[in-house]
């Protein structure tokens, strides 16, 4: 499998607890380097475009509202099978379901308040990065 890089958010839940240093180690801990990151806060506009792919589900206006509540913590992760690697350190979305050490399993509040998000493919890592960083701001 090749070097990829993909997409991570620190969610309101975790930056709110000073997670984000913890959360970050464990990335980097898995052999993720952090190739970028900026603390921000998103505005409501970006966060529906974000989620868009979820607008229909009964969970969305929630997951916006959540998702604008603090700021966040965004990244770009790289290394070998970075996509697959990244989901498996964050853990099931829901921490009730999620293995022993990741880091839904000892963070996230709920199926909502779940910590992390990482990107699921090729093609949304691709344009989850180009959504939150230039070129010029991922430096390998
Ligand atoms: P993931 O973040 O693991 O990729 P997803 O893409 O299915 O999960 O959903 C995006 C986010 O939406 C998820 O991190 C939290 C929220 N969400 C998903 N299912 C939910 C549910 N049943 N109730 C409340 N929020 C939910
Ligand atoms: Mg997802």
């Amino acid at each position: 499998m090749a070097i990829q890089r993909t997409f991570s958010i620190i969610k309101p839940d975790a930056t709110k607890r000073n997670l984000t240093g913890e959360i970050a180690a464990k990335f980097e801990a898995a052999g993720l380097r952090i190739v970028a990151s900026k603390r921000i806060q998103l505005s409501l506009a970006q966060a529906q475009t974000f989620y868009g792919v979820h607008k229909e589900r009964p969970f969305f206006d929630e997951l916006c509202e959540f998702m604008i509540s603090e700021p966040i913590v965004v990244q770009v992760l790289e290394g070998e099978d970075a996509i697959a690697k990244n989901r498996e350190v964050m853990g099931a979305t829901n921490p009730a379901e999620a293995a022993e050490g990741t880091i839904r399993k000892e963070y996230a509040l709920s199926i909502g308040e779940n910590s992390v998000h990482g990107s699921d493919a090729p093609e949304t890592a691709a344009e989850e990065i180009a959504f939150f960083f230039s070129g010029l701001e991922l430096v390998g």
